[in-house]
């Protein structure tokens, strides 16, 4: 079992090596496995895990990858001991089982994944077949007599053998591992660098808000509150949350990309990177916010984008907002890696500044937000809205059910009235006197009216401060001044979005269609 463990990892390693010199021609299977895992896995059942594993929920499905490779080479190398021949056909299998994951990959071409794949099979196999010999046979004439004793007396191997056995299963983990890490800094090398490149706009394009655009000066010093822990009012970058079904973010060339317009459109239309970048530019302040996430969670950023309007877009491709039918009733976004979400065709045309958005803070997008464009929709949750990767933007019917529509989650997702305390955390012990209790409150597209405070666990409230509202698609800043006296108090937060409808105390949770409740910290004041 040791000898096909140690197969398996030189199999794997070979893969991995393989992947990184052949710039994705030859997709890593370990990934692709991974990556056809999360497609298959029933949405409950995928719901739960991430629920239950958080961040961690990646990390473990590639342990359970790679334990699953480990247990499949230790199982087939036992069976070749009575059954070389099923123990062949198990390999065929996994070759088989890797070459369908594999070439699900877009990137992905048949006859170099199906080569390396059996390269690298035949490498493990190969590796653990000469370990088995070497495990089993003590080589008599290289030994001393009390080895071949050892063996006469039934023990599979002798003491040199097993030495040996043990010196060159570690030699065959230790160059499989090697080649796995040299194909990923290999698969690496080409990455974009971790910061974002500055958003160039085509020359000659009449800038300011001329021409149809519409930039925005910086955020006025009155719509941020300043106090230790409240979250900046734009999230940088680099600290924006991240949520994708994408375990390696894809990577797209810009001069190969476009944009597909498409399905029920009268001009159906293809655009190109400067096509999009060509078109009058929209910068807007959107709060962005992830279905899953819990109350005082932190699924939730604020992004300035810069974009095209959806609209700007639908109407050239012939989209009369005046007639949406049946068969145009759902505007569909379909990523380059095939994930997709739907919302309702209205939602670009009732005034609310829906973009294909390609830049984020000032800089182009982030690969793992997005690169080279995306959807972001004031007021929807990401899985029904924000495609990123964007490749096509398809009109259709209602019935369509997008990722994670099929996956048990709301159809609609409007963003649901939210506050969370950031200044003060759940079990801190604060000395007596003043305390800042502040944070962020949202409501996308109808923003914040209202922000108030508890600290009886919701006997009596209390107005905070606001700053002023930035967009009614961003989120608030609020603060409430406490004049705290020792003892034990429950915090809690509550909103009234502008349309006067205050946020539920009812505690759901984000499945399927978002949380709702107060949240909620426990304090002590010394
Ligand atoms: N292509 C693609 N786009 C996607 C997703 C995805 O899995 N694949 N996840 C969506 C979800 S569920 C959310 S909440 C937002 C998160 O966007 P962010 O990672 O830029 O914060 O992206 C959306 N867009
Ligand atoms: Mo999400």
């Amino acid at each position: 079992m040791l000898a096909g463990g140690a197969g398996a990892v030189v199999a794997l390693g070979v893969a991995e090596l393989l992947h990184g010199l052949s710039d994705d021609a030859v997709p890593s299977v370990l990934a692709a496995l991974g990556q056809r895992v999360i497609e298959l896995v029933p949405g409950g059942l995928a719901t739960r895990a991430i629920e239950a594993l958080g961040g961690a929920d990646i990390p473990f499905l590639v342990f359970c990858l790679i334990c699953g490779s480990l247990a499949a080479g230790a199982l087939l190398s036992l069976l070749s001991l009575r059954h070389p021949a099923a123990a062949l056909a198990g390999v065929a299998g996994l070759w088989l089982l890797g070459c369908a994951a594999a070439l699900a990959e877009p990137s992905a071409a048949l006859l170099p994944t199906a080569a390396a794949l059996l390269l690298a099979l035949t490498c493990g196999a190969g590796a653990s077949r000469l370990l088995l010999r070497a495990g089993r046979s003590p080589r008599p004439a290289a030994h001393s007599p009390p080895a071949t004793r050892r063996r006469e007396a039934g023990a599979p191997g002798t003491e040199l053998g097993r030495r040996n056995f043990v010196l060159l299963a570690g030699a065959a983990v230790a160059a499989g591992a090697a080649a796995g890490g040299a194909g990923r800094l290999l698969a690496s090398r080409e990455a974009p660098p971790e910061a974002a490149r500055p958003l160039r706009l085509p020359e000659g394009r009449p800038s300011g808000d001329g021409a149809g655009h519409r930039t925005l000066p910086p955020p006025p010093e009155t719509a941020s509150i300043e106090a230790p822990g409240m979250p900046p009012l734009i999230t940088p970058a680099g600290d924006f949350y991240l949520i994708d079904t994408a375990l390696i973010s894809p990577r797209v060339d810009v001069r190969e990309w476009s944009l597909r317009v498409g399905g029920a459109v009268k001009n159906p239309l293809e655009l190109s990177y400067s096509d999009l970048l060509s078109m009058p530019i929209r910068e807007a302040d959107i709060t962005l916010s992830c279905v899953s996430n819990e109350v005082g969670g932190g699924l939730v950023s604020n992004g300035r984008w810069t974009g095209v309007l959806l609209s700007d877009v639908l109407r050239e491709a012939g989209v009369d907002p005046g007639r949406i039918t049946d068969s145009s009733a759902q505007i569909v976004g379909r990523s380059v890696d095939g994930w997709t979400a739907g919302f309702r065709t209205e939602l670009a045309f009732d005034g609310r500044e829906a973009l294909v958005a390609f830049g984020l803070n000032g800089s182009e997008l982030p690969l793992e937000h997005g690169y080279p464009a995306r959807l972001v929709v004031p007021g929807l949750y990401g899985y029904v809205s924000a495609t990123k990767w964007l490749s096509e933007i398809e009109l259709t019917d209602w019935d369509f059910d997008a990722y994670w529509i099929q996956r048990g989650w709301a159809k609609e997702g409007p963003v649901k009235i939210q506050s969370r305390i950031d200044t003060v955390r759940d079990g801190e012990t604060l000395p007596a006197g003043k305390i800042p209790v502040g944070g962020v409150a949202w409501a996308p597209h109808r923003g914040i009216s209202r922000v108030e405070v508890s600290t009886d666990g919701g006997e009596t409230w209390h107005g905070a401060r606001l700053a002023a509202q930035l967009d009614p698609d961003s989120w608030r800043q609020y603060l409430y001044e406490w004049d705290a006296r020792p003892g034990e108090y429950t915090l809690q937060v509550r909103a009234t979005d502008g349309e006067g409808r205050t946020q539920t105390a009812r505690k759901t949770p984000p499945h399927p269609s978002g949380a709702t409740g107060y949240h909620t910290l426990r304090v002590a004041v010394l």
